[in-house]
């Protein structure tokens, strides 16, 4: 959109006083936030009731992405720039004596994810749009995203996230398009062979949109949240006479808890009856609300696969089979077969994880009762799935029993995702392989077709273009902007690979990155780190998995070694942790207080004068990862070989320059592809190692912590008083690794320290250092999830592009 800057400016003041009732001299950075984001919400209003217009005329294919979560974070930049305002607006406001980055930083992060797989969700809505593909979320409002973090004693503290506390200026109420979602009852069965469900409890579902900006291209999807409500006459005010007044709120609040807070665990937790009404709450809402928008356009139910795709991002949306189901056979009337055949080609399904923890199982006993009529359907669908695999298996119970959706009381939701969908999919090269031989073979074996690979991707528009404007620019000046239409072409850097003053340019870059990072850790940790220092970056959740613990405890070496020798020749180091542990995770966060107490005995030693500085960031969010980021040096990917299904904070990092000290897991493998062996600081177990021991069962810690006086040193301070009075405070981590160290830190420390010390040679030559960096940001283009999006369209949803 085209707008100059004094009818902005004269929009501006306008907005402002209108809503803060002041003079604009007099109004707080809120106020002033406020004006200006609710000012391009309705910018960008034609934009959006333009894209609906154009795919309902051009009945253009619709994908749904139905996720649990939507870590979106802030929207002011991305819209402002999508739209393609930011410069305009910028100068606009400095001659209001207004400054755009700190109005930016009003506001507060739309937090509705835990990470990896919530951000995803995120990446790819950005993506859609920017691509002109009608492609739109689906997933809950929550009043509460993911809690706040504080660090208070070494300990991680959790706080609640009011985001919706002021006003959310994005979003639009759509009471209109309110649905109804039913829980409990009794089915019913007509002489006719129909299914009726009575006796329910009622929940309004209502939806907000907010609007989703692709990038310069005139097009805004739709990210639709609902939230839960009371119906009107279920709040019965008649029941005040009838001594019901009490009763008639607590009804609400119990209605109302269903959207009420975001799970702050990132892998499975013990089922729980309100994830479980989540879920249903969400996916019936969303399916509901697409089958009515699809039904105004008069086309027969039984075509909707050429006009609808939804896709069920990880199982916990995976009712949507059953829910398209139960719609298609007892409210449209049509046959098993008919409505099974349409399900299968709506429907689609990514895994992210091969934890087998983490795998989602409900107990019969508490589905059938909260959703009897899909219970049913889901039963239905293993019955016949079984019949299938009695035939195929040539009566072979057990191996009926091994795949069965529902068995043993228990009913898989991967299983139902996988029947239920004509598409599997993996995350990375690595995890679709592991899933096609290993942890889903048997499924695999039976629908090869339905199993794929999608790596996943980041937007380079919000990790490149707009947390790292100054890199941004660089590039732009070498190679020219193509590279933000198609981040491909940061290819073309690597022609100047050799230019010196290209080098000196993306050196300049990132000190200015860090020394803003490192005010950022002076205000908020109190600790001043070496700006010339290498900043070594460990930012994700925590889990044994990620091996947070092997990292620190090579801190620990490194400050043993200091110690022993305070001369020693040292490259300066920062070590930066960033991590939320699910609040029930008690060994994940121990390991919080371990770093922070390693943190607090380094930090204050003077013998080692200031070569070593641990920080431990609170809060991490998407908003912090976007000033983080950009002025990190060693990006630390570091989980078990086979554990991290992709990770994706891996390319965030590579895209701003930083050099990755990997295992080969998840898509590591796939940036060593890219960037070759000499860019790259691999080390640690291979894949097959790490089966080798998991079948062997012939691992011994006890020979490793023998064979190396480090390792000794390091695990005996973790109880011997060294960090702590307390000798048993951090005897779970000790215990954990000594006696059942399941991710193979032990295993691993020698090859990572190792690579650590690869590192530190690679930094001392300068010159080397900036090639290496240079070639990751040049090689970060495939990684952008347009391309990842461009292969889903194609390869799942055959969804088209439809520019305007
Ligand atoms: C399940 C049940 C109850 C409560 C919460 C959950 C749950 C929530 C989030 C389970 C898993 C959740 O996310 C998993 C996740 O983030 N997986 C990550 O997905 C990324 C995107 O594909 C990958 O890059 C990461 O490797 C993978 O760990």
């Amino acid at each position: 959109m085209g707008i100059l800057k004094d009818t902005f400016k004269i929009d501006y003041v306008k907005k402002l006083t209108n809503k803060s009732g002041e003079d604009i001299e007099k109004t707080s950075n809120w106020d002033q936030y406020n004006a200006l984001a609710s000012l391009v919400r309705e910018y960008l209003t034609s934009d959006w009731v333009n894209t609906n217009d154009r795919y309902n005329e051009k009945k253009s294919k619709q994908v749904y992405y139905f996720s649990i979560e939507f870590l979106t974070g802030r929207f002011l930049l991305n819209n402002l720039v999508g739209i393609g305002i930011k410069n305009i607006v910028e100068k606009g406001l400095k001659e209001l004596g207004f400054d755009l980055e700190e109005i930016i930083s009003v506001e507060k992060d739309q937090g509705l994810g835990n990470g990896g797989l919530g951000r995803l969700a995120a990446g790819f809505l950005d993506s859609m749009a920017a691509l002109s593909i009608p492609g739109h979320g689906c997933g809950i409002r929550y009043n509460y995203g993911l809690f706040e973090q504080k660090i208070i004693d070494g300990y991680q503290v959790e706080f609640p996230d009011a985001w919706l506390k002021d006003r959310n200026v994005w979003e639009i109420k759509k009471l209109d398009k309110a649905v109804e979602v039913h829980f409990y009852g009794d089915v019913r069965i007509d002489s006719n062979g129909k299914y009726y469900l009575e006796n329910t409890s009622p929940v309004l579902a209502v939806p907000y949109d907010t609007p989703i900006v692709g990038y310069k291209n005139d097009v805004v999807n739709t990210l639709r949240l609902w939230s839960a409500q009371v119906i009107n006459k279920e709040f019965d005010f008649s029941k005040f006479s009838r001594g019901e007044y009490m009763n008639a709120f607590k009804k609400k609040y119990d209605v109302e808890s269903i959207s009420q807070v975001l799970y702050p665990n990132d892998s499975y937790d013990e089922g729980k009856i309100l994830r479980l009404k989540q879920e249903y709450f969400f996916v019936s809402a969303g399916v509901q609300g697409i089958i009515r928008s699809f039904k105004k356009m008069g086309i027969p139910i039984n075509k909707i696969y050429d006009y609808v795709s939804i896709h069920i991002n990880d199982t916990h949306p995976a009712m949507a089979i059953a829910e398209l189901m139960r719609i298609f056979i007892d409210i449209e009337d049509l046959s098993w077969e008919e409505a099974w055949d349409i399900t299968l080609k709506v429907c689609s399904y990514t895994n992210h994880t091969i934890l087998s923890e983490a795998l989602e199982c409900w107990h019969v006993g508490i589905f059938k009762e909260l959703l009897p009529r899909i219970f049913m359907i889901i039963e239905e669908i293993n019955r016949r799935f079984c019949k299938d695999l009695f035939d195929i298996y040539n009566k072979d119970q057990n191996k009926v029993n091994d795949m069965a959706i529902i068995s043993d009381g228990i009913i898989r939701m991967a299983y139902l995702a996988i029947v239920g969908s004509h598409s599997v999919n993996g995350v990375a090269k690595l995890h679709t392989e592991i899933l096609k031989n290993k942890e889903l073979h048997d499924f695999y074996t039976i629908f090869p077709a339905k199993f794929n690979n999608k790596t996943n991707g980041i937007t380079h528009r919000r990790w490149l273009l707009n947390a790292n404007p100054d890199l941004s620019n660089v590039i732009t000046k070498y190679i020219g902007d193509y590279w933000v239409k198609d981040a491909l072409n940061l290819r073309e850097l690597i022609k100047y690979i050799d230019d010196e003053k290209f080098q000196d340019e993306i050196e300049i870059v990132k000190q200015k990155n860090k020394d803003a990072l490192a005010d950022y850790i002076l205000e908020h940790n109190g600790i001043k780190v070496n700006t010339k220092s290498i900043f070594d970056v460990h930012a994700k959740r925590l889990h044994e998995y990620k091996r947070q613990t092997l990292n620190i405890l090579h801190v620990m070496f490194l400050y043993n070694k200091l110690l022993k020798n305070p001369d020693l020749d040292f490259v300066p180091r920062t070590f930066i942790f960033a991590a939320k542990a699910a609040p029930s995770y008690y060994i994940a966060k121990q390991t919080i207080k371990l770093i922070n107490t390693v943190g607090d005995k380094i930090n204050n030693d003077k013998r080692i004068k200031d070569k070593i500085k641990v920080v431990f960031l609170e809060n991490y969010s998407v908003s912090l990862a976007e000033i983080l980021i950009p002025a990190t040096d060693v990006s630390e990917q570091i989980s078990t070989t086979t554990k991290e299904a992709s990770g994706t904070g891996n390319m965030k990092f590579m895209m701003n320059g930083a050099v990755t000290i990997a295992t080969l897991d998840g898509a590591n493998v796939e940036i060593h592809e890219e960037v070759g062996t000499d860019n790259i600081v691999l080390f640690g177990l291979t894949e097959e190692e790490v089966y080798e021991l998991y079948e062997k069962h012939e691992y011994n810690t006890q020979a490793i912590i023998d064979e190396d006086p480090r390792l000794k040193e390091v695990l005996d301070q973790l109880k011997n008083g060294f960090l702590s009075e307390d000798k048993e405070l951090f005897q779970i981590i000790y215990d954990s690794l000594v006696y059942n160290d399941e991710y193979f830190v032990l295993k691993d420390f020698d090859s990572y320290v190792k690579a650590h010390e690869r590192i530190e040679n690679y930094y001392l030559d300068r010159e080397r250092w900036l090639k290496m960096c240079i070639i990751n940001i040049a090689h970060s283009g495939v990684f952008s999830s347009d391309k990842t999006i461009l292969e889903y369209a194609s390869g799942i949803w055959e969804a088209q592009r439809v520019p305007k």
